[in-house]
This record gives structure tokens, sequence and C-alpha cells, in this order.
């Protein structure tokens, strides 16, 4: 009986007394440990009758027992399903009901909303707080700490991940097993991780970069990571001289220069730092190599397709590029209208295929379709072109997305919002160059009769749209400018509001 990624990320670690999780109380998870507490889950996931296939969503904080119960789904074959922490109900309401999940873990501080959806969709309702408490690992306590791993194949399903998308409804891209376990253990030799690795952990563990990149490639590296709640800079430098490695978002690394403690003795034991899911500055490339003397490995990649190119290991990082596809992948640029491939050096949209590419958007085979070619190509929406040198360079994205501290932000949710509210006529959602969080949104809003509410706007984002999503300003103009089609032109907005945000913002 197999299921490849169990087999390869968890099972090698049974029974092994090795560190797994440095915690910030200063206790030492073993990998044994934690596979004792995954098979718990395991039981429970058994004992309230999920089956393989089945779908189970997870809105936790980040601790030990939220990483458990993703390790449980696979070995059970359970679809996993994690979900932001700042979404709303609202939000919520949508991601259970569109995946049918049929077990739904929350904090307890949320049960209360949460069980007025999963009333609706007759989903199980358990939870689990930061401090593992909560009525899940209740459970858990009762079961045997060993369980039947489930036999999976490699094109099944281990994980949906929600996508927001141009039309402002969120997508679940369907991952499979072979999607992450292929891309896992390619990151892992071209990063060079082994069992000697200690990687700083404060990502969160509801999207690609902290779960299916951080957390897949250390556990099938066998080395530990120092499990952080989440981003803070004087934590991170209290622990940087046991680690080797960190993976973070450009903010990241901008506050991280911002901190006087940050030197290069600070960072005198780590041998790699990896930044994406945003653009990095060149700037910020040059200025962290200055304090350092060492250089970030950026990478490129997407939910839909884990990562797509990375910078070498050894050899030359370039600032401003994102490397090389990585082995396995095939990476083109397009024209954008035709879809035809364009000469090194041209600009277009940047396709690409490869075992990493998931299966598609569930129950949306229409988007499938139009983003996902029959030849396997994804159709990433991010513009770019191959230099020189044949590293990829991303120089822009033909999506109406903001991307906030790492965090999408898809527009169009934005402007259905603001525009439904009384007094705003139309709306445009555009991202504003921000120092802190690379882009930030604005929204510019044409006033209708007496004019828009900004409290009732506030008001309003605050029950559907999580915190990160809200707009940081609200313009009101006359009225948008637009081309001659009756088409938006974000790109003049974008170009008068450029500097809303410099100097810093305080
Ligand atoms: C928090 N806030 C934000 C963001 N994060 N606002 C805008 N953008 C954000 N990213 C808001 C909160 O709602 C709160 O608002 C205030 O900022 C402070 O909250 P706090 O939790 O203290 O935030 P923080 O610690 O400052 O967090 C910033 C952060 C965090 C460390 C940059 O957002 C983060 O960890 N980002 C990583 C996201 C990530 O993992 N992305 C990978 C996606 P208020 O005070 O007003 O209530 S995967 C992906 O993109 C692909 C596959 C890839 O290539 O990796
Ligand atoms: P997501 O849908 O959350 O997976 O976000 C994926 C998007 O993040 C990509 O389509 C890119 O637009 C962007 N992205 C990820 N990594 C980088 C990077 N290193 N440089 C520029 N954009 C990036």
């Amino acid at each position: 009986m197999t299921n490849p990624l169990f087999d390869a990320l968890f099972a090698p670690h049974l029974g092994k007394d090795t560190a797994f999780l440095h915690l910030l109380d200063g206790s030492t998870l073993s990998h044994d440990a934690f596979l004792r507490m995954a098979a718990q889950i395991g039981g429970v996931l058994d004992a309230i009758g999920l089956n393989a296939g089945d779908r189970l969503a997870l809105q936790a904080a980040k601790s030990p027992e939220a990483l458990a119960v993703y390790a449980a789904c696979v070995q059970k074959g359970v679809i996993f399903l994690p979900l932001n922490t700042a979404y709303t109900a609202h939000e919520l309401a949508y991601f259970i009901e569109n995946s049918e999940a049929k077990l739904v873990v929350c904090d307890p501080a949320k049960e209360a909303d949460i069980a007025k959806i999963t009333a609706r969709t007759n989903a199980r309702l358990m939870t689990l707080a930061a401090d593992g408490s909560g009525t899940l690992m209740q459970a858990a306590a009762k079961q045997p700490e060993t369980t039947q791993t489930v036999a999976r194949s490699a094109d099944d399903l281990a994980a949906f991940l929600y996508t927001s998308g141009t039309t402002g409804r969120s997508k679940g891209a369907m991952l499979t097993q072979d999607n992450l376990l292929s891309n896992s253990e390619v990151l892992k030799d071209y990063w060079g991780f082994t069992e000697s690795d200690v990687l700083l952990h404060a990502l969160p563990i509801f999207h690609t970069h902290g779960l299916f990149v951080a957390s897949n490639v250390m556990l099938l590296a066998g080395g530990a990571m120092v499990f952080m709640p989440a981003f803070d800079p004087d934590t991170i430098l209290a622990h940087m001289p046991r680690a080797t490695s960190m993976m973070g978002v450009p903010t990241f690394y901008t506050r991280l220069l911002d901190h006087d403690g940050f030197t290069r003795e600070a960072a005198a034991h780590m041998r790699l730092f990896i930044s994406g899911s945003a653009p990095m500055l060149a700037e910020t490339h040059e200025q962290f190599e200055a304090l350092t003397g060492q250089r970030i490995l950026e990478r490129y990649g997407m939910t839909e397709t884990n990562m797509n190119t990375s910078n070498p290991l050894i050899g030359t990082r370039k600032a401003g590029t994102v490397g090389f596809p990585l082995p396995g992948v095939e990476l083109k640029v397009c024209d954008p209208v035709t879809g035809a491939e364009l000469a090194q050096g041209e600009i277009g949209v940047l396709e690409v295929r490869g075992r990493n590419v998931f299966k598609g958007y569930w129950q949306m085979p229409e988007k499938t379709r139009e983003e996902l070619r029959e030849d396997g190509f994804f159709i990433t929406g991010d513009l770019g072109l191959l230099d020189e040198d044949g590293y990829v360079q991303i120089v822009g994205r033909g999506k109406d997305l903001i991307i906030s501290g790492g965090y999408n932000i898809y527009p169009k949710e934005l402007e259905l919002v603001i525009d439904a509210q009384p007094g705003v006529k139309e709306s445009a959602v555009i991202g504003v160059p921000h120092p802190d969080f690379g882009e930030s949104p604005v929204a510019v809003v044409v006033s209708d009769g007496d004019g828009p509410d900004m409290a009732q706007i506030m008001a309003a984002c605050n029950v559907e749209l999580a915190r990160f999503k809200h707009p940081r300003r609200i313009i009101v103009i006359d009225a948008l400018p637009r081309n001659t089609m009756g088409k938006v032109q974000k790109n003049a907005l974008r170009e008068d509001y450029k500097t809303l945000f410099t100097p810093k913002e305080s």
C-alpha cells in the first residue's frame, strides 16, 4: 500500500527522535512526537467518518497541531483546505460551501460564527486554539498514536488552495500529491537542504509559501524549523545564531534591514536567505548584500503551480530576476493575444508546464480551460522576458492583482463591495507602491448624489473582506479616466497616486 506524499515526507521520520519543531517556549518537538500527534488526529478523522477525497477546512492559528492536521490529512487521503486566519465569516461561508468541506476546524473564538455556516452545509465543526486546546485535540487524546495510512496515487488530490480571481470570485486550485511532492523534491536539491538545516519559519502555514515550500522541503530534507507564530524581527534575530536559512516575503527583508540588531555578525551562521511571493526591489537586494555580505536568493511561484523558477544556489543570483526555470519546469514567454512563443528578450505572458502544475479549479471547468491549455501549459498572467543570460525577469502583471506583504488582493473583490454602497457611482481599486507592504490598495471612487459615506464603506469592508484587503485610502474624484473603448485606465490612476505612501507612512 502506498501513499507517495506520506511515504516521502512523513513515513521516513516515524520512530525518529530527531528535532523537527523548535518552539518559542524553548521546547522541541521531535519528528516522531509530531507524527504521533498527527496519527491521533488521523484517528479522529476516521472516527467521524471522513474518507479519502473528503475535504477538511482549517482556519486556525499557526501551531504544531495545525501542521499536524495537514499531516493527518495526507496520511488519510483527506483533501486539506487551509484558510487565511484573517478571512471574515462572510468569506469563509463561500469556501466552506464551495468546497463542500465535511469537517471544519476553527479557532474557538470563531466557533459561534462558523457554526451558523456549518449548520447550513451540514459540516462537522471542531475547534483548535493557538495553544492546542479545543475539541479537536481533546478527541485526538483518546486516539492511538499509530494509525493506518490510506493508499493514494500520485494523481490523487492532496489539497485545495483558494485563490481570488479577476472576477472577484475565488477558485479552488486542486493540487495533487505529485504536484506537491515533485516540487519539494526539486527545491530541496536546488537549494541544497539537508538534515543539518534549521529553517527560520515565520510565514503563515495557510499558503503555498509557508506550507508547501517551507514545511514540505524541510520535511523531505529531515531538518528542523524554528516554528514562530508570526513574523517578528526580534524573535528572528534571537534565533538566527542557531539557524541556517530563512524563507520570507520581501516585507520580512525590508523590516529586518530597518532593525538595528540586524548586522553581518547576526547573519553569519545563515547559509541561505530566500525570498518570493512578491517582487523584491533591486535596492533591497543591494542593501542586504552590503550589510550581510550575503545575497538573497529570489524565486517565483504561484498557488496553481508551486515554484516555477529560482535563482541558483551556486552561481550568480541576479537582482531583478527570478532566476531559471526549475528542473522539470518548462517556461515560455508568449504573445498575450495569439499565444505564440516569443523570442528571448521580448516581453510576453509567462506560461509554465510540468509536474508542478495543478489539476484545475474545483468545479470550474470553464475557468480551468481559460488558464490551463490542453497541452498542459498554464497561463500565469505574469508578464516577463528571458534576459540575455536566460534568467526570467518579471516586468509586470497582465492580471489585475495587488500583492501586499505577500498577500494577494484582487481589486474586483473590493470594487464589488464599494460599488454596492450608497453614494458610490463606481470605483476603481489600484495598487500603489508602499514602503512596507510593497503595494497597498487604494480605492478611487466616483460619487453619486450626496457622495459616499466613508464610514459606511469601511463598515462594509469589515464585514465582507479580510483586513489586509481593505483600502488604505479612499479618494473621491469626478470621473474615472477611460480609454476610447470605455475601459478604466488603471495605469493612469496608478501614475497619479504613485507617491501616496512615500515618504514612509507612520
Ligand atoms: C497584516 N496586515 C496587512 C498584511 N498583513 N495589511 C496588508 N498586507 C499584509 N500582508 C494588517 C493587519 O490586518 C493589521 O491591520 C496590521 O496589518 C498588523 O497586523 P499584523 O498581524 O501585526 O501584521 P504583520 O505582522 O505586520 O504582518 C505583515 C507580514 C504578514 C509579516 C508581511 O502579512 C505576512 O507574514 N505575510 C506573508 C504572506 C505569505 O505567506 N504569502 C505567501 C502566499 P490593523 O492593525 O489595521 O488591524 S503564497 C504565494 O504568494 C506564492 C505561491 C509564492 O510565490 O509564494
Ligand atoms: P498566489 O496567487 O498567491 O500564488 O501569487 C502568485 C503571484 O505572486 C504570481 O503570479 C506573481 O505575480 C507573484 N510572485 C510570486 N513570486 C514573485 C517574485 N519573486 N517576483 C514577482 N512576483 C512574484
